[in-house]
């Protein structure tokens, strides 16, 4: 067992049962000129996770352990986009509407796609999702499952939607879940705050939050 000083106590996981889950580091979302950016949105935050969510990666990548990646994208018909979801958010600009690097979240479209620092690697696992969870409407429960992972190591964005979201589904469903503080990142520096309080409130109700320096420390033990 590896453990880590996280809050709001120790993280402990076993390696063999453990993966990586980067959320939605999509182009779109992170990228000057994207979606996210085209809203209004300062997207200085976000990028602030780059470089420690690759650090992360490395660190999932040197040992072996597994790794998935999430996309937040739906069909090209917008089958699988309730009008709820899309006609809120900005009039201007929706989901499947034409935007500055192809169609809006739309699987294949240029800024659906995973920013290249961060590119998954042949033979990690990359799951398309229509809502903010990863487990909603996706193979992701089976795929763990499948592969008897029990803990689940959390980077990407953003913090309070995609990431607290599958976390909490996460929990939900049993894993004990680790989100690294500095590998997530919010348009609002305060939803960041606000989220890693929750989840790491009243003994970990969701799970615990740790700086990368702490995994890193560990694993090299
Ligand atoms: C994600 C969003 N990935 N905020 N999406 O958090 O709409």
């Amino acid at each position: 067992m590896i453990t880590v000083d996280a809050e709001p106590f120790e993280f402990s996981f076993d390696p063999a049962n453990t993966a990586l889950i980067v959320i939605d580091m999509q182009r779109d979302f992170i990228e000057p000129g994207g979606f996210g950016e085209t809203l209004g949105n300062d997207i200085s935050h976000m990028q602030r996770a780059i470089g420690p969510a690759r650090d992360l990666l490395d660190l999932f990548r040197a040992q072996g352990w597994p790794v998935v990646h999430t996309r937040e994208t739906h069909r090209h018909d917008l089958s699988d986009c309730p009008p709820a979801k899309r006609e809120r958010g900005s009039p201007s600009l929706r989901i499947g509407d034409h935007g500055p690097m192809g169609r809006i979240l739309i699987r294949g479209e240029p800024g659906a796609e995973i920013i290249p620092d961060l590119f998954p690697a042949e033979g990690e696992i990359v799951i398309d999702k229509p809502g903010k969870g990863a487990f909603y409407a996706t193979s992701l429960g089976e795929i763990l499952a499948e592969r008897e992972i029990r803990s689940l190591i959390f980077a990407g964005v953003t913090t309070e939607v995609c990431v607290q979201t599958t976390m909490r589904e996460a929990n939900d469903r049993g894993f004990e879940c680790l989100l690294i503080e500095e590998a997530t990142e919010s348009y609002f520096p305060q939803f960041k705050a606000a989220t890693l309080d929750m989840i790491r409130a009243q003994g970990g109700i969701v799970g615990w939050t740790a700086p990368l320096q702490a995994l890193k420390a560990a694993v090299n033990e």
